[in-house]
């Protein structure tokens, strides 16, 4: 072979070659992107994923201070006193469910150490009160009724005790995860178990009345009490201050950072230190685990029922305000609710729930999105898989997503009819993790895009709130996250 047909075959090879390349190269990308989203770490459990589904849990604070007029018992109250005139929980659990509420969590026992169960461990509870002659179980009541009706039960119980004259020293453990081995053994599935903060100063402790101190990060060693309650319980979630599975959101005020991270690095884990409520109240960006914020937040100003309160039930109007700094920014609301002298949720109580109700029915039954034409700027390997159709389809396991190398992108929802728009609800594909750094919402003015919100994180749901207006066009701009957008839903109201 002459050396310039020599040449001439190796080009041409070189070009089939390089062909080959370059189809091999776009067959890998579009392949790629016809492919879900790689998840971005952390991501949620199932059991985690559940429980964001849930949105609206409630708290039910009941012990010997709601006969007291206490917040904390000191521990020291004779059990006579726990004495309910007319107990109804079917009640409690009927208003609850009928308001939207998934789940209650019972305090089985506050720091006073009174229990509502007749716990085999004490004679600090219910068996030595008048209720039913001491033959009633609250816990019992509650779990079934919970069950009979399709509400998920959890349970609170105090790790400082009052009363118990071993709390401090090594025994009063073992006696702390006796009880919880009853709690979650003898009533049913527990979803959630709540570890209060709250812990050491002064009690009854046994009669010895006297201050006691305990080192929070060792004395309860909390993974050995984990174990052995996923050992009987294994789909159960833990709430503390830091986790491991679900955290405070560092006030309990109702309300969630407007930056809210699901993931937080467990550094601070069962740690009260100063400085970590910022913290737990927005989560961080780079957080190595999913340890989503709960807001816990009274109905009223006390946790416990307090006649003298009965005026200052908070109204309609705080809820929803509650709602859209919890909810709205991607976190649960635990909603205590306190039975009154009676054992039932009071009037004013229930006036105020229904009307909670009516407020959130009003705001977000209409949604316009479902009847727009929904467009975005691309989407992921133009497969259908991936469409911005999905976001108004209702269904949660389908989304929008873009190529695994665009992290920016918009959403446009058109209508026919100019549409009076007062809220944007928008959710992201959590279980590929937590993505979206910033966004905005534009509304087409006729004349131009006009920014009416923006906004940083979505996580689980975000739900923005604008000045009410016509429109013919809403566009949500994404200009800023971790990886591309994987978007759920988009409700428009
Ligand atoms: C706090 C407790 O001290 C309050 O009494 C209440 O139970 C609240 C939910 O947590 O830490």
């Amino acid at each position: 072979m002459r050396p310039s047909t020599k040449l001439k075959t190796l080009t041409k090879r070189k070009s089939i070659f390089s062909l080959i390349a370059l189809l091999f190269l776009f067959g890998c990308h579009s392949g790629e992107n016809a492919l879900p989203p790689t998840a971005i770490e952390p991501t949620p459990s199932k059991d985690q994923l559940a429980w964001h589904e849930m949105e609206m849990t409630a708290f039910i604070h009941f012990t010997t201070n709601t006969f007291t007029g206490k917040e904390w018992g000191y521990g020291d109250e004779s059990p006579s006193i726990f004495n309910p005139t007319d107990m109804d929980v079917e009640q409690w659990v009927t208003v609850l469910k009928e308001t939207g509420f998934k789940g209650i969590i019972l305090t089985c026992k506050h720091h006073d150490g009174f229990c509502l169960w007749p716990s085999k461990y004490t004679e600090h509870s219910v068996k030595n009160s008048p209720y039913k002659n001491g033959e009633g179980d609250v816990v019992k009541e509650l779990s079934d009724a919970c069950r009979e009706q399709g509400l998920k039960f959890g349970v609170y119980l105090s790790p400082w005790d009052r009363n118990h004259k071993d709390y401090g020293g090594a025994e009063y453990i073992t006696y702390y995860r006796n009880q919880l081995e009853e709690l979650l053994t003898n009533y049913g599935p527990v979803f959630e178990m709540w570890f209060d903060g709250a812990n050491g100063g002064d009690g009854y402790y046994g009669g010895q009345r006297e201050t006691r101190h305990i080192d929070r990060e060792t004395y309860y060693d909390w993974p050995t009490t984990i174990e052995l309650a996923r050992g009987h319980q294994p789909d159960i979630l833990f709430f503390s201050d830091a986790g491991p599975d679900i955290r405070w959101i560092g006030n309990e005020q109702g309300y969630v950072g407007k930056t809210n991270w699901n993931t937080l690095t467990p550094d601070t884990l069962y740690a009260g230190k100063s400085g970590i409520t910022e913290l737990l109240n927005t989560g961080s960006i780079d957080g190595t685990r999913w340890i989503p914020g709960e807001v816990d937040v009274s109905i009223r100003p006390g946790w416990f029922y307090h006649a003298e309160e009965d005026s200052r039930v908070k109204t309609p109007d705080q809820l929803f305000e509650i709602y859209l700094s919890s909810v709205g920014r991607g976190s649960v609301l635990l909603l205590n609710v306190p039975p009154d002298r009676r054992g039932q949720l009071h009037e004013n109580d229930i006036q105020s729930l229904r009307g909670f109700r009516q407020r959130l029915d009003e705001a977000f039954t209409n949604n316009r999105a479902t009847e727009a034409t929904v467009t975005a700027s691309s989407y992921r390997g133009k497969s259908s898989r991936f469409a911005p159709e999905n976001l108004i389809d209702g269904d949660k396991e389908t989304y929008w997503a873009t190529n695994e190398d665009i992290t920016t992108g918009s959403i446009e929802l058109e209508w026919d009819e100019p549409q009076t728009v007062s809220y944007v609800l928008i959710q992201e594909y959590i279980p590929l993790g937590q993505r979206v750094k910033s966004f905005q919402v534009k509304a087409w003015n006729n004349e131009q895009w006009e920014t009416v919100s923006e906004a940083t994180t979505i996580g689980y749901k975000r739900i923005l709130r604008i000045d009410p207006m016509k429109t013919t066009r809403i566009r949500i701009e994404i200009t800023d996250s971790k990886a591309c957008p994987v978007i759920t839903n988009v409700a428009i109201y």
